[in-house]
């Protein structure tokens, strides 16, 4: 599985989740996450199977975000933990060896326990200011992201406010990936969006 590159999470306030995916699987993204903070678990399952068929179909990777148990439930490569939400080794355990476990970071403190703890890969952020996220701190900006990129040998994405005009900057830090919410599912094409931060992520080299 390819770690790197674009990186679509869902917003049901700017997108319904599936119809989003859709577009922007066949605008080519390749790595997919669930994140629906107001659903119920039901609602989320239902989604999260919808997704994992699609997704499949795009040889895509599906991650779920903060929910291990809808993760495992639904058959998703993965899961993407919080600071606040279940240690790694403890989701680990319960999901085994091969299941990808992401891990939100701001500091590189923070990204050493997470790869120490056997983390597949970092989300860093938020790069920039983002009105997605209300509860998201301070930016930390692309200099962070590059002392953390020194720091650890896991992939590292950048997160947060990340547009076409300033994904570059986070690509130059050393960022395998970036990961957007905004600027896709609330474009006015999600699809062309998708292929335009691909050719972005094409001129940085990634
Ligand atoms: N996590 P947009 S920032 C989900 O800093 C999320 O960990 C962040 O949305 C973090 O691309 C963020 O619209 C929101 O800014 C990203």
């Amino acid at each position: 599985m390819r770690l790197t590159g674009l990186y679509v999470i869902t917003e049901p306030v700017l997108r319904d989740p599936i119809e989003g995916a859709r577009l922007v699987l066949e605008g080519g993204a390749r790595i997919i996450q669930l994140r629906d903070k107001q659903a119920t678990t039901r609602q989320l399952v239902e989604a999260g199977l919808k997704l994992r068929e699609l997704t499949r179909r795009h040889g895509a990777i599906l991650i779920v975000n903060d929910r291990l148990d809808v993760a495992l439930a639904i058959g998703a490569d993965g899961v993407h933990l919080g600071q606040d939400d279940m240690p790694v080794p403890l989701a680990r355990k319960i999901a085994g060896e091969n299941f990808l476990i992401g891990v939100s970071v701001e500091t590189v403190e923070e990204a050493r326990q997470a790869e120490a703890e056997g983390a597949h890969y970092l989300g860093v952020g938020p790069m920039f200011a983002t009105a997605t996220k209300p509860d998201a701190g301070a930016p930390v900006g692309p200099e962070r992201l590059r002392a953390i990129k020194q720091a650890v040998s896991i992939p590292v994405f950048g997160i947060g406010g990340i547009t076409l005009e300033n994904a570059l900057a986070v690509l130059k830090a050393g960022a395998d990936g970036i990961c957007v919410i905004s600027a896709i599912m609330g474009a006015a094409d999600p699809q062309e969006a998708t292929r335009q931060f691909a050719a972005m992520l094409a001129e940085g080299g990634i």
